[in-house]
Formats: structure tokens, C-alpha cells, sequence
């Protein structure tokens, strides 16, 4: 008898409260989609790609090779990555040692200018 009074007390409590923050997340959700500006969905991909770029040193030596871009940008869907690891480090490649460090702003930024530039759709998100 307790035992039935208390979830019938609570029941109404608990629907609203589980309802309640459902609808603010979608209508939250619905409207970050139609209205957060270019320049914020472009950092967004900039450091998603960043992040991709980062997995892809294997040997964590702190710097990507030619072969662990080609399979960065093979994971990024492209049909020829070799061809994209070679002209990505003919762009970001600042010193010369056929290698991006990771931890060098300069390289990285390049080279996720270099493959922001190709528009790959990264979870949905291409831009
Ligand atoms: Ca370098």
C-alpha cells in the first residue's frame, strides 16, 4: 500500500522531469543547426581534422610521415591519398623534413588548410 502510494506520487514527477529537459535539448539541438554562423562550423571542422590528423601518428614520434598522411587522408575518404600525402606535405612541410610535427602551430595549421580546402564530409559535417 506505501509502496504503490509512493510511485504513484512519483510518477508525475518523473515524467515531467524526463520530458522536460528532452524537449529543451531538441529545440537546443534545432536551433544550433539553423543558426551558429560559418566561421564557428569551420573551426569545429578544423579541429575535427586536427584530431584525425593526430590519431594517424602511430609511432607517436609527435610527427606524421608520408605514409601515416596517406592513410589520415585515406580515412578521409579520398581515392587517391598517396597522390593527397605528397602535395600535403608539399604544402605544409615548413623546414623540410619530409615530416608535420604535430606539435609545430605552422605545419598543422597548413596542413589542415590543405585538407579543409578538399571539403571532406567528416561525420556529416562538410562544409
Ligand atoms: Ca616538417
Amino acid at each position: 500500500m506505501n509502496e504503490a502510494r509512493s510511485i504513484a506520487a512519483s510518477s508525475p514527477k518523473l515524467s515531467s522531469v524526463s520530458s522536460g529537459p528532452h524537449i529543451y535539448f531538441m529545440d537546443k539541438s534545432r536551433f544550433r543547426c539553423k543558426n551558429v554562423d560559418k566561421g564557428c562550423q569551420r573551426i569545429a571542422y578544423d579541429i575535427k581534422l586536427k584530431q584525425i590528423f593526430s590519431r594517424y601518428d602511430v609511432n607517436k614520434d609527435g610527427r606524421l610521415s608520408k605514409e601515416e598522411l596517406k592513410n589520415a587522408f585515406s580515412e578521409l575518404g579520398s581515392h587517391v591519398p598517396m597522390f593527397r600525402a605528397f602535395l600535403a606535405l608539399h604544402h605544409a612541410d615548413k623546414n623540410g623534413d619530409r615530416f608535420i610535427d604535430i606539435d609545430q602551430e605552422e605545419e598543422m595549421r597548413a596542413l589542415v588548410q590543405y585538407a579543409a580546402q578538399l571539403g571532406y564530409d567528416i561525420e556529416g559535417g562538410k562544409l
